[in-house]
């Protein structure tokens, strides 16, 4: 039995000719976005993340074999296979995008509860015009953090890793990960003040999310879920306007934060070093700035590692880079 469903970036031609019963889900990066559809009798997001000329990417997360059973559950479509449960849900474009938030996350944590897969250790929220304005006047991300805020409080759930970033169309989007059995540990980074402590200049909801997510086995070594990361040290943005300055202190808060000093702090044995990290995602804010990214990246990430790279805006507007992975 392996702790974590295997992660794989493929191209799109790759994934029409998988196996389906080897794919849990899969999340399409491409020039379009809508609802979660049926592909292989699998779930699979469809993410507008790409522009022209930039490769289309599949994100597949799959099984090990075990027989994997799939549902609808209040427009979520999920799959799960007696030890994790990918779920794809689509809010689409909206007038009230926060209201619309909270009841697709209380429509996710329903399914979780009745399910019986109550480790959420993984969520990921692509915002489109996550920046811009919204009929009320407010951000975009600052009224998907209140939805959102509402029904973690509503049903008192755990934190867990997350990703909240831009995407260039389709309204918001989202998927996660649970487990049936193994224990969620949640992490914070020393370097930063935890997200659900923002103070209020940032919103009037503070984000609903932990660092990193441990995965732990009954025995063994688990696997580690890191958040998307940016340049941000206690709650403030660093290196404005300087995006080598921001790339090098995000890569310096994930090597904080999965390093065996952090994990100790959350009693975790071992310690993981930039180049263990598999399953990695960069986002750029300015496509120019993708080379300068990438330089700063290739140094300490292993060759070894799938890596996928999407020019979209991040959730504040003076960050420029935000880069988030996993330890299998
Ligand atoms: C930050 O550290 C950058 O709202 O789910 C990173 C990861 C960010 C997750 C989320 C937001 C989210 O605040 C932004």
């Amino acid at each position: 039995m392996i702790a974590t469903p295997p992660c794989a970036f493929r191209t799109a031609e790759d994934f029409a000719g998988l196996a389906g019963d080897t794919v849990l889900g899969a999340v399409h990066y491409s020039a379009q976005a809508g609802p979660p559809r049926w592909e292989h009798g699998r779930p699979v997001l469809p993410l507008h993340m790409v522009r022209p000329g930039e490769p289309e990417v599949v994100e597949v997360w799959h099984t090990e074999g075990r027989p994997v059973r799939v549902g609808e559950h209040r427009g979520l479509l999920y799959a799960h296979d007696d030890e994790v449960l990918f779920c794809a849900g689509w809010i689409g474009p909206s007038v009230d995008c926060g209201e619309a938030t909270r009841r697709a996350y209380l429509a996710a944590f329903d399914l979780v509860e009745r399910l019986g897969y109550r480790n959420v250790f993984r969520m990921w929220n692509m915002l489109d015009g996550i920046t811009d304005l919204d009929a009320f006047g407010t951000e975009v991300y600052r009224d998907f953090c209140v939805g959102r805020g509402r029904a973690f409080d509503e049903r008192g759930h755990a934190m867990p890793a997350s990703t909240g970033i831009g995407a260039l169309g389709g309204g918001i989007a989202f998927y996660f990960l649970a487990h049936r059995s193994h224990r969620a540990v949640h992490l914070e980074n020393p370097l930063q003040v935890p997200a659900h402590e923002y103070p209020a200049q940032y919103g009037p909801r503070s984000p609903s999310f932990a660092r990193a997510t441990y995965l732990a086995p009954e025995g063994g070594r688990g696997s580690l879920y890191v958040s998307g990361t940016a340049s941000i040290l206690d709650h403030a943005t660093v290196g404005v306007g300087d995006v080598a300055r921001q790339t090098q202190v995000t890569l310096a808060n994930i090597a904080a934060l999965i390093g065996a000093e952090n994990l100790a702090r959350h009693g975790i044995e071992g310690g993981n070093a930039l180049h263990d990290l598999r399953a990695i995602k960069v986002y750029v804010k300015r496509p120019e700035d993708v080379p300068t990214v990438l330089r700063l990246c290739r140094d300490e990430f292993s060759r070894r590692a799938d890596l996928a790279v999407f020019t979209v805006d991040v959730c504040r507007p003076d960050l420029l880079v935000e880069i988030e992975g996993m330890v299998p």
